[in-house]
């Protein structure tokens, strides 16, 4: 007997990334419902649409709640979720282009509540699911089927992007590195406040990336991705600057920043105010 889930085994590419992801996320859910002793469904999964969307459902087991929202707006249904069952542990899960390009409105106010939830960016430089249109972090230059002469645009840095309006929790990571990507995943679900762990996830079909960021000792090709040294402190604010504006993609956690909570917040306000039945609050309009 299998323990695969069939009904939801969604058809990725052959040495697509998202496998990878799917399986560090698996890890680290059971990982934390291990460690603190709580049920698969203490999690929720909200996911955006994308070949990287499908990720909604773990492929073994008992599965978390999953939902499977709109392009572009997972954030804001994780809000939704996170407000009304505070207790659960909610983890978004978004292509880039979903997260970056059409959803990029909503990742500056989540910041800057410090919503305490946790995304997952699946970054292939592309547009996977609708056939390879170009991205928020496609090279400028770069031939797709949206930019047959070469994209026009500057590629966008997620990290600058991330450090400006302030993400309390910033990691990168890349798919093929699943126990340690299991690992950033479980730290950024421990982050009290809003962390996005942002994975180089390779699509063999339309840019396929492995050899770049990976390296090729036969081709002579150094590899872009590189482990941050342990020396690296995370929560100072120049050193996270410096690691993202020198060359390579660094895998580890860049930035962390321990701030109050938008729910520590609201509870702080909740303490100020006071109860007033319905007649109090009619009486201010002076009827
Ligand atoms: C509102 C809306 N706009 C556009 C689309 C079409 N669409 C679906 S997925 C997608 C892009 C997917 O790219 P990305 O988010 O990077 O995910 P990937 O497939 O690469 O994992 C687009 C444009 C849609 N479904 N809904
Ligand atoms: S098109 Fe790309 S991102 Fe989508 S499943 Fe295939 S390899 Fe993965
Ligand atoms: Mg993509």
């Amino acid at each position: 007997m299998t323990n695969k889930n069939l009904e939801y085994d969604f058809k990725w590419c052959p040495g697509c990334g998202d496998f990878g992801v799917r399986r560090a996320l698996e890890f680290a859910t059971l990982e934390r419902n291990k460690r603190l002793d709580l049920p698969m469904e203490n999690n929720v999964v909200v996911a955006g649409i994308g070949c990287s969307g499908n990720l909604v459902h773990l492929l073994e087991g008992a599965q978390p709640y999953g939902f499977h929202g709109i392009h572009g707006r997972s954030l804001p249904i994780a809000m939704g979720v996170k407000m009304a069952r505070p207790e659960l542990n909610v983890v978004v899960v978004a292509g880039d282009g979903d997260f970056l390009s059409i959803g990029a409105e909503h990742i500056a106010p989540q910041a800057t509540r410090n919503l305490n939830a946790c995304a997952v960016v699946m970054d292939n430089g592309v547009y996977g699911l609708t056939k390879g249109q170009s991205s928020p972090t496609t090279d400028l230059g770069e031939v797709t089927s949206s930019t047959p002469f070469g994209k026009p645009e500057d590629s966008l840095d997620p990290f600058e992007l991330y450090m400006a309006i302030g993400v309390s929790f910033i990691a990168s990571s890349i798919s093929s590195q699943v126990r340690e990507l299991a690992k950033l995943i479980g730290q950024a679900m421990d982050h009290p406040g809003f962390s996005i762990v942002h994975v180089q996830s390779p699509c063999t079909t339309y840019n396929d990336t492995y050899e770049v960021l990976k390296g090729n000792v036969k081709k002579g090709i150094e590899p872009l991705a590189y482990t941050l040294p342990e020396s690296h402190d995370a929560s100072d604010k120049e050193s996270a600057y410096r690691v993202i504006r020198s060359p390579g993609v660094p895998l580890g956690v860049i930035y962390r920043d321990q701030r109050p909570t938008l729910q520590q917040r609201m509870q702080q306000i909740h303490g100020k105010a006071t109860l007033r039945t319905p007649d109090q609050l009619l009486d201010v309009y002076d009827l």
